[in-house]
């Protein structure tokens, strides 16, 4: 088996040598955006694909393909050995997970890594430390970042005990699941009457959902908005934050639109959460992309979850920073160093995403099926980032996102002016897209004046309800 010894390779190479191939362990939209990426420098790519995706054009544009598994991704994309094996056949180096299936698993990366490939992302230790909630609070409340108002650590077992905390914090307090995270496996308490029975709900949920019972408590704030902070690290101890991106829009933990930078929010408050998140980045040693998600209320940012992939909004990043976040992920898992410094940083102009869904625009309800007619709109500011086109057949298997439409501006302004022009040259037919909702969101007064929290859009689709 002499074929398929490997040596692991050291995690800081002496000299950084560029990857020759890399294995884009993930499909869609991301699985593209990350081909782009090695195109441009030169790397070659190696796409997997579950059946469902065997005909999908980004498959066919990549240098080589391998097929690992049936449509469910719990046998294709989820498939650990599958993609390990398909990184041993095609000899790639590195494997980047995108975001999704096993972006944050880290007993993936450690799997990769053990199996003589770099994992395009942190290490498995700090994945495994972000992935448990009350691990990753204590860290980032030791690293000088500031968190939602609570206790420290998990709930213990005695009742009295509970009761006391819930006390010193104040009603409403919310209890939520070390294991969980992107809404998963919380519950909010108002009254102490309500209190214990929630904890044992929350701790018999979270053993059945995580495979760990632990829970903790915090302050609920009632009417934040979500405003997440953008990080990049070497392995040399450089850090930057790329600035913030406020994703308030957003139903059951689905964001709909984001926007870089947050309208209404301080630059001098941004300047010293961002830098205290790049600081907290250098003090865990973090490598790659991430980040830090916090709630914002009444002028206070209070950090809740880091996320250690990239994510689905990282372009309105890119376009007010002008940095590729793929690219510089991809150098700094090769060992290179940021080629910038915060100084050399400048966040210009305004960018908003829409999230363009296979999915009826009121109901929800996916649609999947074949696209027969594909416009995309273009012109200044415009940026598409889809995998789809004309003919193309969104598999039924998968989440309904088949694209994302970006739009920018030297303003916030121009940008939405850009984005309702865009919304309305683009043509999709053959499915139902959520594209009428986001041209009713360009032109709602409340979205346009900018800072609406994170309930704003499930008021309006309740009022809407109402009212037909
Ligand atoms: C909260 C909260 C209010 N107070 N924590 C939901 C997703 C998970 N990442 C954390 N979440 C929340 N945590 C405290 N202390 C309200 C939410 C929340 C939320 C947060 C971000 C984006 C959308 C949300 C929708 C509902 C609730």
């Amino acid at each position: 088996m002499a074929v398929f010894e490997r040596k692991p390779r050291s995690s800081v190479p002496e000299k950084p040598v560029m990857f020759e191939k890399i294995l884009i362990a993930n499909r869609g939209e991301i699985a593209l955006r990350i081909q782009r990426a090695c195109r441009e420098m030169g790397i070659k790519t190696v796409a997997v694909h579950s059946e469902a995706d065997a005909e999908a054009k980004y498959v066919k544009l990549a240098d080589e393909s391998v097929c690992i598994g049936p449509a469910p991704s719990s046998h294709s994309y989820l498939h650990v050995p599958a993609i390990i094996s398909a990184a041993e056949v095609t000899d790639a180096q590195a494997i980047h997970p995108g975001y999704g299936f096993l972006s944050e698993n880290a007993d993936f990366s450690e799997r990769c890594e053990k199996s003589g490939f770099v994992f395009i992302g942190p290490r498995a230790e700090t994945i495994r430390l972000m992935g448990d909630k009350v691990s990753a609070k204590a860290a980032m409340n030791k690293a000088g970042v500031p968190c939602v108002p609570g206790v420290e650590g998990s709930l213990p077992d005695d009742p009295a005990e509970i009761i006391k905390i819930a006390r010193h914090i104040g009603y409403p307090v919310i209890i939520k699941a070390a294991g969980g995270g992107g809404g998963r496996g919380m519950r909010v308490v108002h009254t102490e009457a309500a209190l214990l029975n929630a904890v044992t709900m929350t701790k018999t949920e979270a053993q059945a959902a995580f495979n760990n019972p632990m829970v903790y408590m915090e302050k609920f704030l009632e009417n934040p908005r979500h405003i997440e902070i953008q990080v990049l690290a070497d392995q040399h101890g450089n850090a930057v934050y790329l600035g913030e991106r406020d994703c308030s829009m957003q139903r059951r933990h689905q964001k709909v639109i984001e926007e870089a930078p947050a309208p209404g929010v301080d630059r001098k408050l941004i300047a010293k959460i961002g830098e205290r998140c790049a600081e907290a980045c250098r003090k865990i040693g973090y490598r790659g992309a991430g980040t830090f998600e916090f709630l914002y209320e009444n002028g206070e940012f209070y950090f809740i979850e880091m996320n250690t992939r990239v994510q689905v909004e990282h372009p309105v990043t890119e376009l007010i920073t002008g940095v590729d976040i793929v690219q510089q992920q991809i150098r700094v898992a090769a060992g290179e160093k940021l080629p910038f410094r915060q100084k050399d940083l400048e966040f210009r102009g305004h960018a908003v995403e829409c999230r363009i869904n296979a999915e009826h625009p009121y109901t929800f309800v996916p649609s999947p099926g074949r696209i027969t007619t594909w416009h995309v709109p273009g012109g200044p500011g415009i940026r598409v980032d889809s995998h789809v086109y004309a003919n193309y057949f969104i598999p039924p298997h998968y989440d309904s996102m088949i694209g994302k439409l970006i739009a920018y501006g030297d303003t916030r302004d121009q940008a939405i002016a850009r984005m309702r022009t865009a919304l309305s040259e683009m043509a999709v037919e053959g499915i139902q897209t959520n594209i009428p909702l986001h041209q009713e969101l360009m032109s709602d007064a409340a979205f346009v004046r900018g800072g609406t929290s994170i309930h704003y859009l499930e008021h309006k689709l309740a009022e809407r309800t109402k009212g037909k």
